[in-house]
């Protein structure tokens, strides 16, 4: 299989996050796409391809003009805003710049009743408060261009599939599923996923399933193509009765308008063991054939494996080989991109397996 991967995803290289009013250590980090790289680059059925430059229009046909302006003039908007701040008593003028974490947010409530409120333009911290939605995706000086990079990953991968490769992958970072239209937030700034999806149907005229295997909803997905009947949305994942991303995912929500049934979201309970994965999977799998179309997109998180910090789930590596195969049954144009997964010594086995999965190379079972 094919596979494409930007070094410029470490331009992205967020220190802290801030959970529950505290800053940690940063989760979503370079480390985690460069464990992958190394165990896909230990293993010949793989070859690597370099992205090709798609441009903004891509991303504009997905997301919101003016959340993607600022997104590409917030660094340099905050920085001078800092070092104007930081020339006053308290600092002194060249600290160091910090990454830009909003701390107030547009909530719907505060306008309610009263009509939208003008966009902010001037304060880089307002901006930030109502293009994101939460405290754990910092901005920092090559966020922007590494999100740009891992879009022209997906579209590559996309591409492969679309000149006639059966599967391709893209190692996305920053992951995107959690981005809807018009917000960034939960460690995505643009919904890869979904950027590629509607290039393989503008592309084609064909519809196109997703299959979103990250522990958490992909809410920014959903959202996106919660009104469109030509793309439909599978997720399973953890309930967002207990689990981030809180207002999204259930059962019920099953699509709008002429969206109505595509989509299918299946919430999983805490410690999620490998055969009730296995069992829920062939649900959103024969919803996936039933709708019957050529392309495939996987959101692949692998934070649904037991040892992930932050997540709930008790899946094991080998498990993914067995998903990877059974998403092969599908017998659909795949194309596989990076979500989520934090446990740096169990990811790249896990993707790796997956793909040998779709792949049909996976590694023959023991004999009984
Ligand atoms: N205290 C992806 O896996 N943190 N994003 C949740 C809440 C944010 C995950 C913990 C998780 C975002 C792509
Ligand atoms: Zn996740």
């Amino acid at each position: 299989m094919r596979w494409v991967y930007s070094p410029a995803h470490v331009l992205h290289d967020p220190v802290h996050e801030v959970q529950f009013g505290v800053p940690v250590p940063a989760y979503e980090v370079p480390a985690r796409a460069e464990a992958i790289r190394e165990a896909m680059e230990a293993d010949d059925s793989f070859e690597r391809i370099a992205p090709s430059e798609h441009g903004v229009e891509p991303i504009l046909r997905v997301h919101e003009p003016r959340m993607v302006h600022f997104l590409e003039e917030a660094w340099a908007q905050w920085a001078e805003h800092h070092r104007r701040r930081a020339a006053g008593p308290v600092d002194h003028p060249d600290a160091p710049v910090p990454a830009l974490i909003p701390d107030s947010f547009l909530h719907p409530a505060i306008r309610e009743g009263m009509g939208s409120s003008p966009e902010p333009r001037q304060n880089p911290v307002a901006r930030a408060g109502m293009w994101g939605f939460e405290t754990m995706t910092p901005i920092g000086p090559g966020t922007y261009r590494a999100a740009r990079a891992a879009v022209d990953v997906a579209l590559t991968a996309a591409d492969l599939v679309l000149d006639g490769q059966p599967a391709a992958y893209g190692l996305c970072r920053p992951p995107g599923h959690h981005a809807p239209r018009a917000a960034f937030g939960g460690y995505c700034f643009f919904n890869n996923a979904a950027i590629a999806a509607e290039h393989l149907a503008g592309a084609t005229g064909e519809r196109v399933a997703i299959l979103d295997l990250d522990y958490h909803h992909g809410n920014g997905t959903q959202q996106i193509f919660y009104r469109r009947a030509n793309v439909l949305y599978v997720s399973l994942h953890g309930d967002p009765d207990r689990a981030y991303p809180y207002f999204a995912g259930w059962a019920e929500e099953t699509g709008a308008g002429p969206g109505i049934g595509a989509t299918l979201n299946i919430p999983l309970p805490e410690g999620c063991s490998d055969r009730a994965y296995l069992t829920e999977l062939r649900r959103g799998l024969e919803a996936i054939r039933s709708y019957r179309c050529p392309f495939l997109v996987v959101s692949l998180g692998v934070d649904t494996h037991r040892e992930d910090p932050i997540c709930d789930f008790a899946l094991t590596t080998p498990v993914y080989e067995e998903i990877g195969q059974r998403v092969r049954g599908l017998g659909m144009r795949t194309v596989v991109l990076q979500e989520g997964g934090y446990h740096l010594p169990s990811i790249g086995p896990s993707v790796r397996g997956f793909l040998r999965g779709v792949d049909g190379t996976a590694t023959p079972a023991p004999p009984a």
